[in-house]
């Protein structure tokens, strides 16, 4: 459950700011905040987190009876609400986010047309870099970064992008490239936005195998441990499994 605008207005003594994010946190990737909308078509301009490109800083959000605006009901992917990045115009919609150089961050959407058809996709791209400098990203599984969706079910799809050395703030976003109804004000819903970042690759003295093929890594030194073994030798880091854990396909050998 989210907190309203309302409800944080009407608590006299509430904080009145909220506390820092932790690092590499993208939030409201369900645009489940706020609360309570009904039906397609709410443009907003104070959604926590989101920020547009569009002209008229306005995103749009579809909560639960929104058949009227398409013919039929469009479920969230998650929760009750989503956003269609057409909105007003063409747009990009986008959080920066507190990063550590040198991780490898992971990204996960739901993208869907606002056709009803399978046939007739939407098309999205994922830029992520520095705020001033975004490059498109290319999901896994694909050889070009067009996200494109029809508007029979939620696609489902998922990214990696290594974190550069000096990197701290990381702008994700994404873009609307081409809606199938052809009118800048309809298309590419997209709900159900996530990211979460791995640790660093460790680094050894001895070359051995610490990192698949993603780079993400294969072992972490576990805290809880001692330092020492029994047998007075360092001890061995504790594996933390591989690249699975996040979710991800294997690498193509
Ligand atoms: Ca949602």
């Amino acid at each position: 459950m989210g907190i309203s605008s309302a409800s944080a207005q009407s608590s006299p003594g509430a904080p009145s700011a909220a506390p820092p994010a932790p690092a590499c946190t993208l939030s409201n990737g369900g645009f489940e905040e706020p609360t309570g909308l009904q039906g397609a078509g709410n443009l907003k301009r104070d959604i926590p987190n989101w920020r547009t490109t569009s002209a008229d800083g306005a995103i749009e959000l579809w909560g639960p009876g929104n058949a009227p605006a398409t013919g039929s009901e469009v479920a969230a992917d998650s929760g009750t609400t989503f956003a269609e990045i057409n909105g007003t115009q063409p747009s990009t919609l986008y959080q920066d986010i507190a990063t550590t150089p040198k991780t490898v961050l992971v990204w996960r959407l739901a993208h869907r047309a606002r056709s009803a058809s399978a046939d007739q996709k939407d098309v999205v791209r994922v830029r992520i870099g520095t705020p001033g400098g975004t490059t498109t990203q290319i999901p896994l599984g694909q050889t070009t970064p067009d996200i494109a969706d029809g508007g029979s079910a939620w696609g489902h799809h998922t990214g990696i992008y290594r974190v550069p050395k000096g990197q701290k703030l990381t702008r994700f976003s994404v873009e609307a490239v081409s809606s199938a109804q052809g009118v800048p004000s309809l298309g590419n819903f997209l709900d159900s936005v996530d990211v979460t970042c791995s640790p660093p690759c460790p680094k050894t003295k001895v070359p051995q195998r610490v990192c698949d093929g993603w780079g993400l890594p294969l072992y972490r030194v576990h805290t809880a441990l001692p330092a020492r073994n029994p047998h007075g030798r360092p001890a061995h880091p504790a594996p933390i499994g591989t690249a699975s854990d996040f979710l991800l396909p294997r690498p193509a050998r």
